[in-house]
């Protein structure tokens, strides 16, 4: 390895990732190699190693030796693995947050703030709840009593998105590991590295070799998780259609699932708002990773008196956001994960220019010859919108806010909960009544109320309808990773029946 990894740059390569299994790097056996590319040049960053299904075979039995280990590992003692992580997490959070940089294009000015140490906190937050997870007793009088045990499910399984990839590893892999399980975690094939690193963590951190394996590839290795009786629960975080998926082959084995989904969330302002504060939370909201976070406020309603100012702030500040190098610390816009994303999100664009929408900024690539090469989009912005155009209906996971004026409140709310998706949701009022009455009312796993995108390591995530099964974080998320065993005691004779 390089002297000095916390040089990761723009011009960064990588020797060749493999899998980590059974507490060591280890060659992916498909024959299968892909190119991993840097999203702000599309330059190779790395060769990476295709599992095969023998490969996800090794891993489910390094887990299981590891869980004989692991789920025998008194609480206290888990808690400290993973404090320890933790501290090693925040001591490397710099070089960390440039592997994350370079691998998804977002900028440093993220990563180095969000996405390692968020992930940290998740273990410290789950390592102070292990020592705490208990059963019950209960007492039938003086011949018999009752225990309910909460015990750990055996080998998890986590499938990762790429716009958070250390992160998503680490939200997975907190939770799972604090409640006694150990897990295969396959990261998003555009976006492989960031969890070798964690791998390597939790071993120095001290959890047994196995506890936390990972393999590497596209769908189809996923499929082998979902599928695979050795593997007791996933937890996905994907696309609406890919959690259809991995719920489907999970059926075969009756496994748990978690499905973290996407969404097209509402984002209501309403004329007594605080204006300058929505519309900054308005632009977080769409343009933070360049659009990539999947509870993104990407429908913006507001209310008619304040619209038209709206609409000139906004295309006064988004104009200004500097785009460019994600190593560059004034970068707030950083590049799309790769070139397909780029244009699938250029075709909602298009659609929205071909609609009777408002152009009122953005959209368009950079003219700088120096980011030519990189999957650049400046952030746009869409007013005149109505409920039924197509880059409002549908998620578009890029630099792009529908702007809608509304009237009412009870028309605001049906309009924003007219939607397969639920995943979050905000309102912006300085009305109290008026805030909670919206935020009860919105569909939505998530609702802020004068805010957006802040999510606890204390409080769920997770969606309603279309946008996921289950929660990530919280106390809750103890009881996706347990499982309950009665066990009744008779301490005097068997009553005869016969
Ligand atoms: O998802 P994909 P992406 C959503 C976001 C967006 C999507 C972007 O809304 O829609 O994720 O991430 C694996 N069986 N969220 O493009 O394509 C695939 O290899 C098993 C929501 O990565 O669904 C990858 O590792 N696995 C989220 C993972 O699934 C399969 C926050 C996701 O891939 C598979 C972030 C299959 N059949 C993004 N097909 C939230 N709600 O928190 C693919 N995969």
């Amino acid at each position: 390895m390089a002297a000095d990894q916390t040089h990761y740059g723009p011009n960064t390569t990588l020797g060749v990732q493999q899998l980590f299994i059974g507490g060591r790097y280890r060659p992916g056996t498909a024959e299968i190699s892909f190119e991993n590319l840097n999203p702000a040049t599309n330059h190779v960053i790395c060769e990476v190693e295709m599992a095969s299904a023998e490969d996800v075979e090794a891993a489910v039995e390094a887990a299981q030796e590891a869980f004989l280990i692991w789920s025998a590992t008194p609480a206290r003692e888990r808690a400290k693995v993973l404090l320890r992580a933790a501290a090693i997490l925040r001591e490397r959070n710099r070089e960390l947050a440039r592997l994350e940089t370079l691998d998804t294009g977002k900028p440093i000015a993220e990563t180095a703030e969000v996405d390692v140490i968020t992930g940290a906190e998740m273990l410290e937050y789950y390592a102070g709840l292990a020592p705490a997870i208990h059963g019950e007793h209960h007492d039938f009088g003086p011949d018999a009593f009752a225990m309910v045990r909460r015990e750990p499910l055996g080998v998890c399984a986590g499938i990762g998105a790429w716009n958070y990839p250390i992160q998503i590893a680490l939200w997975k892999s907190a939770p799972a590991l604090a409640c006694g399980n150990t897990m295969i975690f396959k990261p998003a094939e555009l976006t492989p590295v960031s969890a070798l690193k964690l791998a390597e963590i939790y071993l120095e951190a001290g959890l047994p070799p196995g506890a936390f394996n990972v393999v590497q590839g596209d769908g189809r290795v996923g499929q082998l998780l979902s599928r695979h009786p050795g593997i007791a629960k996933i937890s996905l975080t994907g696309e609406v259609g890919t959690g259809r998926k991995v719920m489907a082959d999970a059926a075969q084995t009756l496994k748990g699932v978690t499905l973290e989904l996407g969404g097209k969330s509402p984002l209501i302002v309403f004329d007594d708002a605080d204006f300058d504060g929505a519309v900054d939370a308005a632009m977080s909201a769409n343009f933070y990773s360049a659009g990539e976070v999947c509870s993104n406020g990407t429908r913006v309603f507001v209310q008619r008196r304040i619209y038209r100012r709206f609409l000139e702030s906004l295309e006064d500040k988004v104009a200004r956001i500097p785009l460019g190098d994600p190593f560059d610390p004034a970068t707030r816009i950083g590049a799309l994960i790769s070139a397909g994303h780029l244009e699938k999100v250029m075709g909602h664009i298009e659609a929205a220019r071909r609609s009777n929408a408002l152009h009122v900024v953005g959209g368009h690539r950079p003219e700088d010859p120096a980011l030519a090469a990189g999957n650049f989009v400046h952030p746009a912005v869409f007013a005149e919108c109505t409920d039924d155009m197509s880059f409002v209906r549908d998620e578009i996971f890029g630099p792009v806010m529908a702007v809608l004026p509304f009237e009412e409140e009870h028309e605001v709310v049906a309009r924003a909960n007219h939607t397969p998706f639920g995943l979050a949701g905000a309102v912006f009022t300085t009305d109290f009544a008026r805030a909670h009455r919206v935020a009860n009312a919105l569909q939505a796993g998530t609702v802020w109320i004068n805010d957006y995108n802040v999510t606890p390591p204390e409080v769920p995530f997770g969606g309603h309808k279309q946008s996921g099964v289950g929660r990530e974080n919280g106390l809750e998320t103890i009881g996706h990773f347990t499982q309950t065993k009665t066990i009744y005691a008779n301490l005097g004779r068997v009553a005869p029946y016969f």
